[in-house]
């Protein structure tokens, strides 16, 4: 393990992908609330360790801007307290192993948990194949995937008894404590009776949904930073006032009081995550393709457009007669949406938004559009977020996508819009007239 540098707070949260959105919403969360400095995070990047090099010159140490659509607040956020390298799985096994480790926290993207439509773990993806090789000891080498480096680090702990430990995804899915539970689950089948045991019963799954824009940093927040502080920060991150956490579960080990940051914990997520997950993240992609497709870069610019804006209300219509009238004061969440998609200050990029569309939409845009065409309707509104996709993807090699073979190949299929809609939803596949309205569209 490296050495860890000295810090005032003890290292008791893991987190696996230390981005910007991580940076702008559970470290805060955790700054926030930890005045008795008992809760450091230890950090493992991504698919890049750029960050580990930005920060671990200035002590793991970052500024966060909070722009509003009048001016900028600027805090330091001081919980994480050290950086890995998330290629480095033997640090992330002692430290998960570590019985004053808590908790583990995870932004990996929706692509990273490679599960499939029915959330079981995907063993036909060749990284988890090659996983599930190393976790059953066939061949000698580190695991790849997030969720199978994760697995060996929770039974690295078992081994060592230091107890349960919860895990909390952060990432922008459906119940996924389950996403989670059922991805360590599939590994566990190849680790033996006892790993099977300690992750049904010592490990808890939390679910959450989590809110807060964060767009990509620029050199000009960098300057911005010097000129306000005086300190050159490598690292900053900017994101909007607006943040959002619910949480459903245990934590067996103990957590920082996130709920005095404003932090909910709920024993029901469900409404909650559909309407973050449907409202919030179902337009973005809407007007992540739509927008492109018009020649937006920017949330505020596309919404600015009056056609766009139909769209996502007409979207909003839709999945908002699938969500439960009562407590989630729907009218003012769409009111104060609106407000956030337009603060003309946050440069949300579009083409950021449009990444792993695949996986997305069958989160945020199938199940208004399936609830639809069950009610006997036509999904119309959901068909043209859909179709906005299909058409942009068909346009265009520059995406990123973790689904990306699939995707060429279905481009190149002779019914190429079938092709594609079955990627985001075999079931509306099926559907013959909203194939037709997706083709009318193209
Ligand atoms: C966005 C989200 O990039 C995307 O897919 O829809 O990152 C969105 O900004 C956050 O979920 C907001 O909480």
């Amino acid at each position: 393990m490296s050495a860890a540098k000295a810090s005032r707070r003890p290292e008791r949260i893991v987190h696996i992908g230390v981005g910007a959105f991580f940076r702008a919403h559970q470290a805060w969360y955790t700054n926030q609330v930890d005045h008795t400095q008992e809760w450091g995070i230890v950090g493992y990047t991504g698919r890049s360790a750029m960050v580990a090099d930005e920060l671990r010159p200035q002590d793991c140490k970052y500024s966060l801007i909070t722009r509003s659509a009048t001016g900028d607040h600027i805090d330091i956020i001081e919980s994480l307290v050290r950086v890995e390298d998330g290629a480095n799985v033997a640090d992330l096994v002692a430290t998960v192993a570590n019985p004053l480790t808590a908790l583990v926290t995870l932004t990996i993207t929706e692509a990273g948990y490679r599960v499939k439509p029915d959330l079981t773990l995907d063993t036909a993806d060749s990284e988890v194949a090659w996983d599930l090789q190393v976790l059953s000891e066939a061949v000698v080498a580190s695991p790849v995937t997030a969720m199978g480096r994760l697995a060996l680090a929770l039974d690295a702990r078992r081994k060592a008894g230091a107890g349960p430990i919860a895990i909390v995804s952060c990432d922008n899915m459906p119940d996924n404590g389950k996403v989670v539970r059922q991805a360590l689950e599939g590994f566990a089948a190849v680790m033996g009776v006892q790993t099977v045991a300690y992750f049904q019963n010592q490990v808890s799954y939390v679910t959450t949904s989590i809110d807060r824009i964060t767009p990509k940093t620029t050199d000009a927040d960098k300057a911005l930073v010097v000129a306000q502080t005086g300190w050159a920060d490598n690292s900053p991150v900017v994101t909007e006032p607006f943040r959002d956490w619910v949480l459903s579960g245990e934590f067996p080990a103990g957590r920082p009081a996130w709920e005095e940051a404003g932090a909910r914990f709920v024993d029901e997520i469900e409404p909650w995550e559909n309407r973050k997950l449907w409202l919030l993240n179902g337009s973005h992609s809407l007007l992540a393709y739509a927008g492109q497709l018009a020649g937006y870069e920017t949330v505020s610019d596309a919404i600015a457009d009056a056609g766009l804006l139909e769209a996502v209300e007409k979207f909003w219509d839709e999945a908002c007669e699938q969500l439960p009238t009562q407590g989630l004061d729907l009218p003012a969440y769409r009111a104060a949406l609106l407000e956030r998609f337009r603060n003309p200050r946050i440069r949300h990029n579009l083409a950021q938004i449009a990444n792993e569309g695949a996986t997305k939409l069958r989160v945020r845009v199938a199940p208004a559009a399936l609830a639809q065409l069950k009610k006997g309707k036509s999904g119309e509104a959901s068909a043209f977020a859909i179709a906005a996709w299909v058409k942009w993807i068909s346009q265009t090699d520059n995406y990123i996508d973790a689904r990306g073979a699939d995707i060429e190949l279905a481009k190149k299929a002779s019914d190429s819009v079938t092709a594609l809609v079955t990627l985001v939803s075999p079931q509306l596949a099926e559907n013959a007239a909203f194939l037709d309205r997706i083709r009318a569209l193209q």
